[in-house]
């Protein structure tokens, strides 16, 4: 093995609770603080790797935790080489399933991982990965919840303002069409013909009901519409797809590079959105770029900037970094914005450095 062969001594996790600047109304759940749990990852060199994970649930710690340390007693000892050990990881976490928690665990794990390798050679994760360190271009995410029309235009206009972008996401999903539509309406007039506007139903409709508001809002000029109906119904989104002008998207909840393949494979969506805690860390992250990329795919990131910004930086068919500041707080090195890009810092690693001050505020027990 090479001088800077690591190998893995320790993993620890601490779990906080990180407060939101705009509390999220999403069809989905309400969110009011962001659950994150920060993971460490020593190695025998004395570098340490450093990933957290947005859990949605404050629950959710206690359980993702203990998978966690379930892959440290399968990794304790081995070299620190996600690529090679990410089958053998799952394969130890079988008997609770490929999906769910347990890929969750392994995603922090395998990005932790990635960063002490990136640390270890001196290189941002972005360029380690073989990308550059250019701005990648981001869309706003931070608020623009299920709120009423006067409300959500003023937002939009506060959330663009905020670091010069040029694109916000507006989630949908009210009880009816004509309600969603005076919202994009409202939001439209209020920020102009030149933003682009992703929408988000976070699952809310059935088949039926997403191709008519789909069609209803082939009208408005979104860049694209979301989880129409539940995640994993390919079959169904494809008919979508099908019926519908504006762009589907699709991705957040796949679970693994298999998903995305069945889901290229179903013709489920135009477009693709992985989130790299879902679908199987960076590790994940490009296979399922490569797989994007063979299909003509145009792939954006789902929250966690920070280490989404450096995949996309290597990702061949990157389209947008979702952006939201939730891991503000707790975060050495918070990702900043400039003219609606995100900046990669040539600093080594994947971005993650903890505020030691702010987690020590905001931790609670795991
Ligand atoms: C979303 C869902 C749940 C929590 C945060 C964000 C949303 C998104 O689907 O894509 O931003
Ligand atoms: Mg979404």
């Amino acid at each position: 093995m090479g001088a800077l062969a690591l190998r893995v001594r320790a993993v620890r996790t601490r779990a906080v609770l990180a407060p939101l600047r705009r509390p999220l109304v999403a069809k989905i759940a309400t969110f009011e603080r962001a659950p994150l749990l920060l993971i460490d990852l020593e190695t025998d060199r004395g570098v340490t790797g450093h990933a957290y994970l947005f859990l949605y649930r404050p629950r959710a710690a206690a359980y993702v935790a203990g998978l966690i340390d379930e892959i440290a007693a399968l990794a304790k000892g081995r070299p620190v080489a996600p690529a090679a050990e990410w089958g053998r990881l799952l394969k130890g976490l079988t008997l609770y399933g490929h999906a769910g928690l347990a890929m969750m665990a392994l995603s922090g794990f395998d990005a932790a991982c990635w960063d002490a390798l990136a640390r270890a050679a001196g290189e941002p994760l972005a360029r380690l990965l073989g990308g550059t360190l250019d701005p990648v271009p981001a869309y706003n995410s931070n608020g623009l919840g299920l709120v009423a029309p006067e409300a959500a235009a003023a937002e939009a206009r506060e959330l663009l303002a905020e670091g010069g972008f040029r694109a916000a996401k507006v989630r949908l999903g009210r009880d009816a069409l004509a309600d969603d539509l005076a919202a994009v309406r409202a939001i439209r007039e209020a920020v102009g013909p030149e933003v682009e506007l992703p929408c988000d139903f976070n699952q809310a409709l059935n088949v039926m009901e997403a191709v008519r508001r789909g069609r209803a809002l082939d009208a408005e000029d979104m860049l694209w519409i979301e989880e129409p109906i539940v995640y994993d119904d390919f079959a169904g989104c494809a008919k979508i797809a099908a019926q519908v002008e504006t762009p589907i998207q699709l991705g957040e909840n796949f679970h693994g590079p298999r998903d995305m393949a069945d889901a290229i494979a179903a013709g489920a969506a135009d477009y693709m959105m992985p989130d790299f805690e879902r679908i199987g860390g960076v590790t994940g992250w490009l296979r399922a770029a490569a797989l994007a990329d063979a299909a003509g795919i145009r792939i954006s990131s789902h929250l966690m900037p920070e280490v989404s910004a450096h995949l996309l930086a290597a990702t061949p068919t990157a389209h947008y970094l979702e952006y939201v500041d939730w891991a503000a707080p707790i975060l050495a090195h918070p990702l900043e914005i400039e003219h609606g890009r995100a900046i990669l810092a040539d600093r080594p690693g994947s971005g993650i450095e903890w505020n030691e001050a702010g987690v020590a505020k905001y931790r609670v027990a795991i």
